[in-house]
């Protein structure tokens, strides 16, 4: 009879093939080869049994772990011992042995991908969360208990990671126009210290926000007004930050003025003469640009500038009247005046 009828033991997944585990040992109170002669275990894959004798003869039975546990797999074993004695019959009783595998942090943590990606559009706000990396442990309490943290954390100032739930959110502004990508790696770590990592990428997308501008180059003060048709007046050049549409721009020169733009590279225009030139009719133009991009919306901005039309003498000086009758009474000292007359010329100077 065992002293007992169960046992419970508890085995770490981690005990090395080999060990041994004392078990309670049974009484018998018949003696000679009635007596209690062995003890046997239900067959099974990971335990086995040796029979031990005391000092004073009794025989106590040890367990032996043959091959190696893996509480992921199993964490529970249910094992028979009996106790036989040599009579005829054999008698026998049996006890129950209940195996517990206790965990050991034998697994690392292990994200639901190794690379994940995303995209956000540059304006998002603050807060905004972004992105949440998954990891799991096969162990159990401590052992798959998950904490995630930024490799490099103190480069990282664009975003922010809980610590728990592995939710990335945005920190401060993005801004395409500086930084397209970030390429981030991220670490989880479990209670015992495994590690592992993961890699984030999250793409920056832009959104229309740089007006287009327009610059006035190699300007010339005045134009004569006898410049020839076509002559280059000045050179826009346009700029956009933004990509693609957005950055894209259309170019118009308003209102009815004679000159016109001509596209001559990629982002230039040449403003150049369109039309007759007259500064005793217009001695100056105020010219205006304005520079449209594709974005939707679109933005735009206007840019003018002052052209003076410069003098050329191409007006003959006129006289008030086409002639003149003068009526001169006789006897006039020489020098008198007889009468006046004038003429005047649209040029400028002398
Ligand atoms: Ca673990
Ligand atoms: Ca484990
Ligand atoms: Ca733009
Ligand atoms: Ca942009």
């Amino acid at each position: 009879k065992f002293t007992q009828t169960s046992f419970d033991l508890q085995i770490s997944e981690s005990t090395k093939p080999g060990a041994r585990f004392i078990l309670g040992s049974a009484h018998d109170a018949d003696i000679g080869t009635n007596s209690l002669q062995n003890y046997q275990l239900n067959p099974n894959d990971h335990f086995s049994l040796v029979n031990k004798e005391k000092q004073d003869g009794g025989k106590y039975p040890e367990l032996v772990l043959k091959t190696p546990l893996d509480r992921e797999e199993q964490k529970s074993y249910q094992l028979t011992l009996t106790a036989l004695d040599c009579g005829d019959p054999p008698l026998s009783s049996t006890a129950q042995i209940q195996v517990l595998v206790t965990d050991a942090n034998d697994n690392p943590p292990v994200f639901s991908q190794e690379l994940y990606r995303v995209s956000v559009l540059e304006n998002v706000l603050p807060g905004t969360p972004v992105l949440r990396v998954m990891a799991t442990d096969q162990d159990e309490g401590v052992n798959a208990q998950i904490t995630f943290s930024f490799t490099e954390a103190g480069q990282i100032t664009q975003f922010d990671l809980n610590s728990i739930t592995g939710e990335i959110t945005i920190l401060s502004r993005l801004d395409f126009e500086e930084v397209k990508e970030y390429s981030i790696v991220l670490e989880a770590r479990d209670g015992g210290g495994m590690i592992a990592q993961c890699t984030v990428e999250i793409e920056v997308q832009d959104i229309n926000d740089n007006i287009p501008e327009v610059v006035f180059q190699s300007l010339r003060d005045i134009i004569m007004e006898d410049t020839n048709l076509g002559t280059h007046v000045a050179l826009l050049k346009i700029r956009d930050k933004d990509s693609g549409h957005n950055g894209e721009v259309i170019c118009k020169l308003e209102g009815d003025v004679p000159f016109k733009i001509v596209s001559s590279s990629i982002n230039t225009y040449k403003l150049v003469t369109d039309g007759i030139l007259d500064r005793e009719q217009t001695p100056e133009y105020n010219v205006t640009i304005t520079a449209t991009d594709r974005g939707k919306p679109p933005l735009s901005s206007s840019s003018s500038i002052t052209l003076h039309i410069g003098d050329v003498n191409d007006n003959p000086p006129v006289f008030e009247q086409p002639s003149y009758v003068v009526h001169v009474a006789e006897n006039n000292p020489p020098g008198a005046s007889i009468a006046q007359v004038s003429a005047s010329d649209p040029d400028l100077g002398t």
